[in-house]
C-alpha cells in the first residue's frame, strides 16, 4: 500500500468492497439487504469517484506550483457517455471491482447498466469534446472543459408507427454521483441594460455596464480520468440560478406570478440543449446560453489566475482557450471587456492578451450552420459587447484597408458586421479576428475552409490557419466497447496499445496467419451475436449474425445521405423480387440516428427507413437474404454496442460536406471496412488503411462544384437510368406502406432539386456495393482487409490529435506524468 492510502482509495478487492459498503450505508443510507441495482451503481460510482478525485486534486496542485499553461476547452456540448466502466478501465480496476462485487453476489454488468449517460450534445462536435478531455488527461495536459449543465440534454428517441417521437431526457432524475458542486466558484453574469462612461479613482475614463438583469452561474465539476495517467481533466459545467429567489416587492404586493417570473427566466438559461445541429436559427435564448457559459468560464479562469498570484496581463501565459466552433465566440468580446473594463488594461494590451489566448476550431462549412446574430438582438442583450465588437471591427478594417487599399468588396466580406440587409454580427469572423490560430478538423476540410468560407481571412493571415485532424479515444471505443478485440490486440501487440495506438501496427504481420484470422472473425461474430440480441430486445427484429452487418449510424441529415443508402437497399430488394436466385450475400442494414425535431425531410428519411424495414423484414420472398433495422435512440451507450459489430461502415456524405466525421474512425478501428466518398477524414482513413481496403465511390469535392456550376438536372439522371427510375417510382408508389403521399416530399425533392446529388452518385454507389458483396463472399480476403483497417488506424487516436493541438495551437509541452 502507498503511504497515506486510505481504505477509501485502496486498490485491493477488499478495500474496494469495504469502500463500496461504506458508501452504500453512510453516503446513501441504504441497507445492503434492501439495496437495488441502482443503489449499487451509486455506491460504486462514489467509490470510484474518490479514486479519480484524489488524482485530480493532486494533479491540479502540481499545475499551480509549476505555473503551467492550462488548456480551457470551451464547448456548448459534451457527450461523455457512461462514466463508470470507463473510469474502471482507466484506473485498471475493472477486474478488482468485478471481484469485490462478486463477493457480495452482485453482478458488475448489471450495475454498469444502471447509469444514465449525460446527453449534453447533439453529435460529432460534442463527442469530440469528450474524446479530447479523455486524451488531455491521458497525455498529461492540465485542462478544463467548460460548458453548460443542461437540465435536459438531447431528447431520447422512440419510434412510434415508424416515426421519430421525442421524449424528454431526464438524466439527472436518478441523481448524479459524478458531479461535485463548487460553491466557491460561483459567478455573476449580466444581461441587457446600458453602458455609462465613468471616471475611476485614477482619473481614467472607463465604461461601466449597468445591466437590467444579473444571473448566477453555479459550477458543477465532473472529473475525467485518463488512461494509466496521474492527470485528471475537469469538466466544469455551469447551471444558471436567479440571484434572488423572489422579487420581494412583487411578492409583497401579492403578485406571485411576477414574483417568480425573474427566477424562472434565469433558470431557463441552462434548462435545455438545442437539438438542432447544422441549422442556425437566431434564437435569443441560445445566444444567452452561449454568453452565459462563456462569461462564467472566462471569469473563472481569471479567478484561478489571481489565486495563482498572476496578473491579468499574463493571462495568455496561464491559459490557452479553445473555441469549439463559434458557439463560444462571444469570448473574444467578453475577454476584452473583462480585461479593459474590469481589470483596467489598456485596449492594445488587452487585445494582445486576447489574441494570444484564444484559438478557434471550425466544424462545418454548411452555410446554414454559420452563426450570425442580428445586431439589435446582440446589442439589446449585450450592449457593452456590441460596442467592443464595433471597436475591434474599426481597428481590424483599418488593417484590411492598409493591406488591400481600395478593395471595398473585400472589406464588406471581412467585416464583423454583415450589412447586406438586416445587420448581423458574423461570429466566425469575430472568432477569426480574435484568435491566434484557426483550424479545420480534417485535411480536406481545412483546405476547403481556406478556399471558401474563410478565404479572405486566409489571404490576410495565411499563417493563422492550420489543420488538426480529429481523432477518437481507443479506450472507450475499443478497449471498453470491444473487450474481445481488446484481448486479441493485447495478446498480439502487447498491452500498451490503448495509450500508444501506433502499436497496432504490430498485428499487421499476423494478417496472413490463418489462426489469427479465425480468432479475428470469432471476435467479430461474437460482437454481432450480442448486437443481434440487443436488436431483438429493442425492435423485435431477428437478424442473422452471419450476415454482413452494413451500418450507418450518425445524425440524420440530407447531406449525410442516409437516403442514398436506402436507395441501395430498395434497389437490392427489387432485384431479389425479380430474380430470387440472384447471387447476393445475406445483409443486415442497420440505421441509427436522431433527426432534429423540426427537420421535416430528416424525419421523412427515418420514416423511409422504418417503412423499408417493415416491408422487407416481413416479405417471405427475401427472408434470409436482407433485413433492415432502424435502431432507436442512437447515443454513446448504444454506439458502444454497435461499432464493434459493424462489418461495413457507411460514410456516404456528399464530398465537401462532412467536415471530418468520427464514426468513420470508430468503425474502421473496430475492423469494419468503409464504403465512402472522398469527404472529410475518409480521405485520410483511405490513405492510412490502403485504397485496396476501402470501397471508394462518388464525385470528389471539385467535381461537385463543377457539376453544380454546370447546371445539374437530377431529372435527367432519373430519365436515363432504368434502375434509378424503378426505385424512385417504387418509393413514390405507396407500395412501401402508408398513403401514396407519404414519400412525395422526398421524391419531389430528389427529382427537382437533389441538393446533395444522390442521383449523380447512385450508380457509383451501386457499383461499390457490388464490390463489397464480392469481397464478402471471400471471407479470407475480407478478414485480411478488416485486420489491416484496425492495424493502420493508429493515427486516428485522439491522443495524436491532442499532441497536434499542443504543438500547432496551444504551445503546451507534454510531459506525461508517469505513476
Ligand atoms: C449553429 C448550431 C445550430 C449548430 C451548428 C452545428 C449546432 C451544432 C452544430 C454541430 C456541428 C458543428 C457538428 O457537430 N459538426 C461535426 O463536428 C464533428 C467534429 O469535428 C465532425 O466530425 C463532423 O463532420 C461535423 O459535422
Amino acid at each position: 500500500k502507498t503511504p497515506g492510502a486510505s481504505i477509501r482509495t485502496g486498490t485491493g478487492a477488499d478495500d474496494l468492497r469495504q469502500a463500496f459498503l461504506d458508501n452504500l450505508v453512510c453516503a446513501l443510507g441504504r441497507l445492503p439487504s434492501h439495496a437495488t441495482s441502482h443503489d449499487h451503481y451509486l455506491a460504486l460510482a462514489l467509490t470510484v469517484r474518490d479514486h479519480v478525485m484524489e488524482r485530480g486534486v493532486k494533479s491540479f496542485e502540481r499545475g499551480d506550483t509549476q505555473q503551467i499553461r492550462r488548456v480551457a476547452y470551451l464547448s456548448a456540448e459534451f457527450l461523455p457517455g457512461p462514466h463508470l466502466g470507463n473510469h474502471l478501465l482507466n484506473l485498471g480496476l475493472t477486474g478488482t471491482a468485478d471481484k469485490a462485487l462478486d463477493g457480495l453476489g452482485i453482478d458488475l454488468d448489471q450495475v454498469l447498466a444502471q447509469e444514465q449517460e449525460p446527453g449534453l450534445g447533439n453529435g460529432g462536435l460534442g463527442r469530440l469534446a469528450s474524446c479530447y478531455l479523455d486524451s488531455l488527461a491521458t497525455v498529461g495536459v492540465q485542462s478544463v472543459g467548460y460548458g453548460i449543465r443542461y437540465e435536459f440534454g438531447i431528447f431520447d428517441q422512440t419510434i412510434r408507427d415508424g416515426w421519430q417521437v421525442e421524449v424528454t431526457d431526464k438524466w439527472l432524475h436518478g441523481g448524479n454521483p459524478w458531479e461535485v458542486y463548487r460553491p466557491g466558484a460561483v459567478q455573476e453574469v449580466k444581461f441587457g441594460g446600458h453602458t455609462e462612461v465613468v471616471t475611476d479613482a485614477a482619473g481614467r475614463s472607463r465604461v461601466h455596464w449597468v445591466p437590467a438583469i444579473v444571473v448566477r452561474g453555479e459550477a458543477y465539476d465532473t472529473p475525467i480520468s485518463g488512461f494509466d495517467s496521474d492527470t485528471c481533466a475537469l469538466m466544469r459545467l455551469w447551471k444558471s440560478e436567479a440571484v434572488e429567489s423572489f422579487d420581494f416587492e412583487a411578492f409583497n404586493h401579492g403578485d406571485y406570478d411576477r414574483a417568480v417570473e425573474q427566477k424562472v427566466a434565469s433558470e431557463n438559461l441552462s434548462k435545455v440543449l438545442y437539438p438542432n445541429d447544422e441549422l442556425h436559427r437566431g434564437k435569443e435564448l441560445r445566444l444567452k446560453q452561449q454568453y452565459f457559459f462563456t462569461s462564467c468560464a472566462l471569469q473563472d479562469m481569471l479567478r484561478i489566475q489571481s489565486l495563482r498570484g498572476s496578473p491579468p496581463d499574463s493571462f495568455h501565459r496561464n491559459w490557452a482557450v479553445q473555441l469549439n466552433d463559434t458557439h463560444p465566440a462571444i469570448a473574444v468580446a467578453e475577454l476584452m471587456r473583462l480585461l479593459v473594463d474590469v481589470h483596467a488594461l489598456e485596449w492594445d494590451a488587452a487585445w494582445s492578451v486576447t489574441r494570444a489566448t484564444l484559438s478557434y476550431t471550425n466544424h462545418t462549412l454548411l452555410p446554414e450552420a454559420l452563426e450570425r446574430w442580428p445586431v439589435d438582438m446582440l446589442g439589446g442583450l449585450l450592449p457593452r459587447h456590441l460596442e467592443i465588437i464595433y471597436e475591434i471591427n474599426a481597428h481590424f478594417l483599418d488593417e484590411v484597408r492598409a493591406a488591400f487599399p481600395g478593395d471595398d468588396e473585400r472589406l464588406a466580406r471581412l467585416s464583423l458586421i454583415d450589412e447586406s440587409g438586416l445587420r448581423y454580427v458574423r461570429m466566425a469572423n469575430l472568432a477569426c479576428v480574435g484568435s491566434q490560430t484557426v483550424n479545420g478538423v480534417a485535411e480536406l476540410h481545412s483546405e476547403l475552409l481556406r478556399q471558401t468560407v474563410l478565404v479572405d481571412f486566409a489571404a490576410l493571415w495565411p499563417d493563422k490557419f492550420t489543420n488538426v485532424t480529429n481523432g477518437v479515444t481507443p479506450r472507450r471505443f475499443v478497449a471498453l466497447a470491444n473487450p474481445g478485440l481488446g484481448k486479441l490486440l493485447t495478446k498480439t501487440a502487447g498491452k500498451s496499445w490503448p495509450g500508444d495506438l501506433d502499436k497496432l501496427r504490430k498485428i499487421e504481420p499476423h494478417t496472413d496467419d490463418p489462426r489469427f484470422r479465425s480468432e479475428w472473425r470469432e471476435v467479430k461474430l461474437s460482437n454481432k451475436r450480442q448486437l443481434a440480441a440487443l436488436i431483438a430486445e429493442r425492435t423485435g427484429i431477428e437478424v442473422a449474425p452471419e450476415s454482413l452487418f452494413d451500418v450507418q449510424v450518425k445524425r440524420i441529415h440530407e447531406y449525410k445521405r442516409q437516403h442514398l443508402n436506402l436507395l441501395h437497399v430498395l434497389t437490392l430488394y427489387l432485384r431479389l423480387k425479380r430474380d430470387p436466385k440472384a447471387d447476393i450475400p445475406a445483409r443486415t442494414f442497420i440505421f441509427g440516428g436522431k433527426a432534429a425535431p423540426g427537420y421535416f425531410l430528416a424525419k421523412r428519411i427515418i420514416r423511409l427507413a422504418t417503412a423499408a424495414s417493415d416491408l422487407i423484414n416481413n416479405d417471405r420472398d427475401v427472408a434470409g437474404r436482407i433485413k433492415v433495422v432502424f435502431f432507436p435512440d442512437f447515443n454513446v451507450r448504444n454506439a458502444q454496442s454497435i461499432y464493434p459489430a459493424a462489418d461495413l461502415s457507411e460514410q456516404v456524405s456528399l464530398a465537401g460536406m462532412e467536415a471530418s466525421g468520427t464514426g468513420n474512425m470508430k468503425m474502421s478501428l473496430n475492423g469494419a471496412l468503409t464504403i465512402g466518398t472522398l469527404d472529410g477524414a475518409n480521405v485520410e482513413i483511405r490513405e492510412a488503411v490502403g485504397a485496396e481496403n476501402f470501397f471508394l465511390f462518388g464525385l470528389n469535392a471539385g467535381e461537385v462544384v463543377a457539376l453544380k456550376r454546370g447546371g445539374y438536372r437530377p431529372r435527367d439522371r432519373y430519365d436515363s437510368d432504368p434502375l434509378l427510375r424503378e426505385v424512385i417510382d417504387f418509393i413514390g408508389s405507396g407500395a412501401l406502406g402508408g398513403d401514396v403521399d407519404l414519400f412525395q416530399p422526398l421524391v419531389a425533392n430528389l427529382l427537382d432539386h437533389d441538393p446533395y446529388l444522390l442521383l449523380a452518385d447512385y450508380r457509383g454507389y451501386l457499383n461499390a456495393q457490388q464490390r463489397v458483396s464480392e469481397l464478402w463472399m471471400d471471407p479470407e480476403a475480407w478478414t485480411r482487409a478488416s485486420i489491416l483497417n484496425t492495424a493502420r488506424m493508429g493515427r486516428f487516436s485522439s491522443d495524436r490529435s491532442i499532441r497536434d493541438y499542443c504543438q500547432r495551437v496551444w504551445n503546451v509541452n507534454i510531459k506525461k506524468q508517469k505513476k
